[in-house]
């Protein structure tokens, strides 16, 4: 595979993958939590900050905390929800939406569980790990509404009792996949099939840590497509990377887009 030779500098790396990007009629995107990092949202590993600094993320994001203690796990959830309510999409998620405006068939496969991308006006979005706006009963899994809005952002968070199922009386959950739950179907389905078909894939914003999600990258380069990674810090995925570019994707997805003219 021919790789950029690493003393590229980043001016070059940026012309390089702009030609990809240039050349390419199907792109298929996978943002992880760097995407909305300079939306304000803690990436996951940061994401404990204030009260929840004395948990671990991966404790808290599974069936068995929320059946253990559900006012904790409910109140870091419905905390990290205020948080989005109250971020905007960054200019690395309006350069995304605006590279589909051009024409170019982007499908966007995100591991993310806000709405930014959406927000942004990308029209093709997966949710690999669901979302924080899809409440539903833990019991029967009928769909919720939210309960009353929490005050905003409660410094860190607290304890809050989940709403209660008005079908069954269960207790209402996030909607989104936590450790040890299988992804969905329909989303894990398109995600490979937009990784298959196109012609360019971009990684933007993820350690590559959580799998199945980390094993796309693999997917799209065992079967020679171009991969662009945007990460300030070098990842697993480093080894996939046709083109690496260091840096924030707010700064990096606008200015290849400048690149496209
Ligand atoms: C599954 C939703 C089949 C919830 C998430 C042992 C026991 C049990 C399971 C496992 C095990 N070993 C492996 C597993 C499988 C497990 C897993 O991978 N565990 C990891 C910890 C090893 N996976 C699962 O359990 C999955 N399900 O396997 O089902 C099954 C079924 C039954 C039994 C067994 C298996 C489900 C995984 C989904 C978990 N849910 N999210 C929530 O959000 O609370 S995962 C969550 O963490 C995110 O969705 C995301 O996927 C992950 C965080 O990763 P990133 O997005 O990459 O974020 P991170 O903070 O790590 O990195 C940020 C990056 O951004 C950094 O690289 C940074 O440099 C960069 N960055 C920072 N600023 C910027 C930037 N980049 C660009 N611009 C910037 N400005
Ligand atoms: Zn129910």
């Amino acid at each position: 595979m021919n790789r950029i030779p690493v003393q590229q500098t980043l001016d070059e790396r940026l012309e390089a993958a702009a030609t990809l990007l240039g050349e390419a009629g199907r792109i298929a995107v996978l943002s992880g939590a760097g995407m909305s990092a300079e939306s304000g949202i803690p990436t996951f590993r940061d994401a404990l900050t204030g009260l929840w600094a004395r948990f671990d993320a991966t404790e808290l994001a599974t069936p068995q905390a929320f059946e253990r203690d559900p006012a904790l796990v409910w109140g870091w959830y419905e905390w990290r929800r205020m948080k989005v309510l109250q971020s905007q999409p960054n200019p690395g998620h309006i350069a995304l939406a605006q590279l589909a405006a051009r024409g170019v068939a982007v499908t966007v496969v995100t591991q993310n569980v806000d709405d930014l991308h959406e927000r942004a006006g990308s029209r093709a979005v997966h949710h690999l790990h669901g979302s924080l706006h899809v409440p539903r009963c833990f019991d029967c899994g009928a769909r919720a509404a939210f309960g009353p809005q929490i005050p905003a952002e409660p410094e860190g968070g607290r304890r809050l009792d989940p709403p209660r199922c008005t079908r069954c009386g269960g207790p209402i959950r996030p909607g989104v996949v936590w450790f040890g739950e299988m992804l969905p179907e329909d989303a894990w389905q398109a995600a490979t099939e937009a990784i298959l078909n196109c012609d360019v894939m971009i990684i933007i914003g993820t350690s590559g840590l959580v799998y199945p999600a980390a094993g796309l990258p693999d997917l799209a380069a065992g079967r020679g497509k171009p991969v662009i990674q945007i990460n300030p810090a070098p990842t697993d995925h480093d080894a996939y990377a046709r083109v690496s570019l260091r840096g924030k994707a707010g700064e990096l997805l606008p200015a290849l887009l400048a690149r496209l003219g």
